[in-house]
Order: structure tokens, then sequence, then C-alpha cells
């Protein structure tokens, strides 16, 4: 049977429920994935005296091929998004900059430094996320950051996300699609803290001086990404959950909730329908925890399908802004791209395959047989047969052939490098 064949069959299944499955393919279409640049090299950048990761996160494994220039990683992406159906966009970091060979503090970065990037996210159709980079770095070699007790410090690096914010409102408009600019900080203690307050207090003071900067939310977005611990602070994060919703629901600033940074039973799904009742927009960083904040690559697990139901039977396609966020160096990083981001996209499918609006009624009526049985039933109605008709019509593999192009791309490219 072929591919067609199946999706008719399956599409009629569908409509059984009310599904308007053509519809359903026409809006998929639409919803940009932010893919994370740094799965393809490690989160290593291009800086010229680039040193280790720091910053409390980790990337393991040694799979050979990963790319050492922003040629080969923009060529690793290109090769991802032509197994990935749809329009999506590209997310990077500051130290992805290219100065060719020059030394530049990341106080000095200028939107000069990422013109490669922009002729080539205009010329694949993309648009660009950014983040200002608070790690890898000697003077974020103690942990603290925007909340560092050293005023320089301090000073330094609420330059540097001032100019990000400019590098980013350069994106947004020659792209003329805005960016999301996300500060995410390492800061914290490994230890317990005699004193929590004071750490907070410099960083909300260092947050009040970088938004200051006038950027035209035309083209920049701004976001604060939280975290519950990491290698080294494990005791305490300056910039936990309640420090930044507070901050970004007082300073109209976005919220974004990365899925590994809370307590293991804590899901991001659940977050979603609440706070979008405060915020008019969140963010994500969809990763996968395995035991800890692990970024591992993302599968189509319970919580993914969760949180893509709650953005789908929410209506908040256009308010929920979808990032990844996950490096795994022991498998072709070209693969964990691929991998990760057809599941992100499938899970969104999934979730406008189902009858939601029927199931809430169900709830409503307080008919909860009912609505456990649809659920489960609908967990094995022929989503596949949709899936694999949709890559088909969007020109990309169907199923696992994509993995074909990617042994081949690893054979003739990635291994000789
Ligand atoms: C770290 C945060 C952060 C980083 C990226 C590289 O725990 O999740 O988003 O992963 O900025
Ligand atoms: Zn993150």
């Amino acid at each position: 049977m072929s591919v067609k064949e199946s999706y008719e069959l399956a599409k009629k299944q569908y409509e059984k429920w009310g599904i308007n499955v053509e519809e359903v393919l026409d809006q998929l279409k639409q919803v940009p994935i932010s893919i994370h640049c740094w799965q393809g090299d490690d989160v290593g950048g291009f800086e010229v005296n680039k040193g280790e990761l720091s910053g409390g996160i980790d990337v393991t494994g040694n799979y050979p091929g990963k790319a050492r220039t922003p040629e080969e990683l923009r060529s690793d992406l290109e090769k991802a998004l032509s197994l990935i159906p749809g329009k999506h966009r590209v997310n990077l970091h500051a130290i992805y900059a290219e100065t060719n060979g020059e030394v530049v503090e990341r106080d000095q970065l200028e939107p000069k430094h990422f013109e490669n990037w922009v002729d080539w996210a205009k010329e694949h159709g993309l648009g660009l996320d950014f983040n200002p980079t608070l790690f890898s770095h000697d003077k974020a070699a103690d942990g603290l950051t925007l909340s560092h007790p050293n005023p320089e410090i301090r000073e330094f690096w609420i330059n540097h996300c001032i100019a990000s914010r400019k590098i980013a409102e350069y994106f947004g408009k020659e792209l003329g699609t805005p960016t999301l600019t996300n500060i995410w900080i390492p800061d914290g203690y490994k230890d317990v803290p005699s004193d929590r307050l004071t750490p907070r207090v410099r960083l909300k003071e260092s947050l009040d001086k970088i938004f200051e900067a006038k950027i035209d939310e035309q083209y920049n977005i701004d976001a604060v990404e939280s975290k519950l611990f990491g290698i080294g602070s494990e005791s305490y994060v300056v910039g936990s959950h309640e420090f930044y919703l507070g901050y970004a629901l007082k300073n109209n600033k976005l919220c974004l909730l990365d899925t590994g940074h809370y307590h293991p039973t804590e899901m991001v799904s659940n977050k979603i329908s609440s706070m979008l009742l405060y915020s008019e927009k969140l963010a994500l960083h969809v990763s996968r925890p395995v035991r800890w904040d692990s970024d591992h690559v993302v599968t189509l697990d319970d919580e993914l399908k969760e949180i893509s139901l709650e953005i789908v039977r929410n209506d908040a396609l256009d308010k929920v802004m979808i990032g990844l966020d996950f490096f795994d160096a022991s498998i072709n990083r070209v693969a964990a791209w691929t991998i990760g981001t057809r599941n992100m996209i499938k899970s969104l499918l999934n979730a406008m395959l189902v009858p939601n609006e029927h199931l809430k009624q169900l709830q409503e009526e307080g008919n909860f047989t009912e609505r456990l049985a649809l659920i489960e039933e609908f967990k094995t109605y022929p989503f596949g047969a949709i899936w694999d008709y949709y890559c088909e019509q969007m020109g990309v593999p169907v199923k696992e052939a994509w993995l074909e192009d990617v042994k081949k791309y690893e054979k003739d490219v990635l291994s000789q490098r």
C-alpha cells in the first residue's frame, strides 16, 4: 500500500471524529521549531581563545565528525533541515560569532560578526534566535556572572547581554521575523548558601540594566530561563523558577521553561496553562532529562506528547515559542537533530489528531470513564500514516529512510573531518 493509500484510510478514521486532517497538516506547516545550533559541536562555538565548556552543563560522548568551523556547522544544519518537514528557525549562541581570527571580547560583539549567519538564514528562509553566552569564559570561572559580587564582572556580562540584544535586533530586522533572545546564566552555589537574597538582588539589578537598553520589540523579544540546579551549583541557583517568573511578569518579559530544569516529577506540561493565563507568551527549551538535567535527545515520550497537547488544545501555537535544547555527543549529531526535531513535530501532529474539544466536553460533564477510554484508544489510532504522508508532501524522507541520508553524509563528509 502506498503512503497515500494508508493516509486516505487513516484520514477516514479521524474524520469520523470531526478532525479535518488536511487543515491539521496546513496548520502544522506553520509551526516553526527553533533548532539549537549547539547540538552540532557540543556547545563549543568558534571563539579564537575558546576554553572548556563550563557553567555546570556537560556534553558526554566522542562520536566522530563534530563541526569545527561555521561552514561545517551550517552544512550539518542544512543536512538535518533537509530531513525535517517544515520551515524552521536556528538558535545561535554568542560564541558562534565569526571574528576572522581576531579576538573579540564578548562585550564587544557586533552584528557584523554574525553577517554570515544572517546571509545563510536568508538563503534558506530561516528565522534566527539568539542567546548571550555567560559560560565557558574566564569571567564566569567562579560560577557567577550577572550576580557576581564584583561590579566589574557584572558590568562585563551586562554589556555582553546588551550587545547580544542588539545583535538579535539586527537578525529580526534583516530576516523579517522577531528574534527570541534568551538569557540563561549558570550562577549558583555548590553548597548551602548563607545568603540567598543578596545574589538575587544583584541579578535583578543586572537584568534591569540589560533591559534598560532600548531595543525594538518588533525585532527582538527577550526571555529569561530559570534552572533548579547545575553541576557545581547543586544547592542554590540564583535564577530560580520563582525568581524569573516574578521578574518576567513584572517586567513584561517571557519566561523560558526548559523541560530539564525542574524536579524530576514536576512537569512543564502542567505549567503552560497557568503561565499563559498571566503572560501572553511563553518560550520552551524542549529537552529530555534522564535522572538529571542531562539534555538527552528528545524522544516521543509521554511528557513531550503532553506538552504538545497543552499547546494545541489551549490554542496556544502562536503563544508558545518552541525551541529545542539537547546535546548528545555519543551519537551522530546530524541524526540527533533530526530525531529530536522530527519528534517535536510528530508530537504536535499527534496532539492535533485528538478530538480535543470532545474530550474537554466529557470532562465538563464529569464523564471520566469515557475521557480515559478515548484518550487511551487514540494512542493507537493510525497517526503514523498521517505523519508519513506529511513527510512525503513536504519533500522529506518517509519513516526511517532519512537514516540512509545521514549514513551517506557521515561517510562522505563527517568521517573525513
Ligand atoms: C543550561 C540551559 C541553557 C543551555 C544553552 C546552551 O542548563 O538549558 O539553555 O543549555 O544555553
Ligand atoms: Zn535550556
